[in-house]
């Protein structure tokens, strides 16, 4: 059994998964967030580095902030899990059992969950995005995919893949015929190999998005987006940031948000 601290226990010491207590160099009162670690999908290490980095969470902060695309493709059937992500959710539930809060946003690849993550891991799960409190800051927080989609191709995709009557007829199909599908259809969904121009492009558009989000809404102080795989960090107005921290899957990327503000980071293993 492992104990659960409470929240004021939580600012020194972590519990571990075993029957050990771990004292924090960092008084964690700071949130972490990561997104597009594409789980599920090719070799195996980038997945072994990403629950290694999860058994590094409670040392960087109180609450993980999961913004999309953790996992190459999820569908929530009624009584079936996907097995490509087994691995992945038993390395969340344990991360749960340290006392660190997740939150979870659906990515184009992983938007179709619902009480799952709720019921069985204790994962607050938010399918197109959520406003929360990130250390102190008022944050939007949403994978972003949907805004910076150019091709024609693209966003027809999505519009199909996103509409609740695919979701119906997707549930009829066995698993292994289903997922096998997604995994064909996948290379158009990620749109892998795009070119450094149209990165540039998407990454502006997000950036446009974010800063007319902030102007409209004064009561904003963070807008977090992820899905382009470009780490941003803009500073709008003070103390009010664009943040978006680049994909886990290129480079071990994710962003911490303390009192001070939000910083991009890299993962080192050491860690
Ligand atoms: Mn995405």
């Amino acid at each position: 059994m492992v104990p659960t601290l409470s929240k004021s226990q939580r600012g020194h010491e972590v519990a571990a998964p075993t029957s050990f207590t771990l004292y924090c160099a960092v008084p964690p009162a700071a949130a972490v967030i990561v997104s597009d670690a594409h789980i599920g999908h090719g070799p195996r290490e980038p997945a072994d580095l990403f629950h290694r980095f999860l058994e590094a969470v409670p040392h960087l902060g109180d609450h993980l902030v999961i913004n999309g695309d953790l996992l190459e493709f999820w569908f929530e059937y009624r009584s079936v899990i996907p097995r490509g992500a087994y691995r992945t959710l038993e390395a969340l539930s344990a991360l749960r059992r340290t006392g660190v809060t997740i939150t979870l946003t659906g990515g184009n690849h992983d938007r179709w969950g619902g009480a799952f993550w709720r019921d069985e891991l204790g994962v607050e799960f938010h399918p197109h995005g959520a406003e929360i409190d990130l250390a102190g800051f008022k944050t939007m927080v949403r994978h972003g995919d949907g805004l910076t989609e150019s091709r024609w191709g693209s966003r027809v995709l999505h519009a199909v893949v996103g509409h609740s009557v695919t979701a119906r007829l997707f549930r009829w199909i066995h698993p292994d015929v289903g997922i096998g599908l997604v995994d064909r259809m996948s290379p158009h969904l990620t749109g892998k190999g795009r070119d450094p121009v149209s990165v540039d492009q998407a990454a502006r558009r997000q950036q446009e998005h974010a800063e007319s989000l902030l102007s409209s809404r004064q009561d904003l102080d963070l807008v977090v987006l992820g899905h382009t795989h470009r780490s941003q960090l803009v500073e709008v107005a003070p103390r009010r940031w664009f943040l978006n921290p680049g994909a886990w899957v290129e480079g071990q990327c994710y962003a911490r948000v303390t009192e001070d503000g939000p910083a991009l980071e890299q993962f080192e293993p050491s860690e």
